[in-house]
């Protein structure tokens, strides 16, 4: 069952608040719906799992993974830009093993403009340690 990350505008975009961990599990499937959607880190945000048991951040109308979300069948496609990306602000942490991202990437620019950006779903303040295996 994946999970759907609400997004209504910057303000209320969903975040790792600064001092905490969250830890996704094995085949953890996360999809948004709207382009300005950002996941913010503070803390530190683990998606560690095995090649055959990926976890996935994607569009809601990616009905590839975890199946019809969005409950339309096949009236919506999924595509680039999607959703936004995934923010580091300074001090916090991410750790990605065979973790999968599609149909992100939309420029997003909000109040935090981040000082360097790695590839187009990350955005990765100096002072955060993000790695990618
Ligand atoms: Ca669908």
């Amino acid at each position: 069952m994946p999970y759907i990350l609400e997004t209504n505008g910057p303000a209320l975009s969903p975040y790792v608040d600064s001092g905490a961990i969250l830890t996704l599990e094995l085949g953890t499937i996360l999809k948004t719906n709207n382009t300005n959607s950002t996941l913010f880190v503070y803390g530190s945000l683990i998606a560690s799992t095995t090649p055959d048991n990926p976890i996935v951040f994607t569009s809601l109308k990616d009905d590839a993974r975890g199946g019809d979300t969005n409950g339309d069948g096949s009236l919506t496609s999924p595509q680039d830009n999607d959703w936004a990306n995934i923010k580091f602000l300074s001090g916090s942490v991410g750790t990605f093993v065979n973790t999968i991202f599609s149909y992100g990437g939309f420029g997003y620019v909000g109040p935090e403009v981040s000082a360097t950006s790695t590839a187009p779903m990350f955005s990765i303040d100096s002072g955060a340690i993000v790695v990618i295996q």
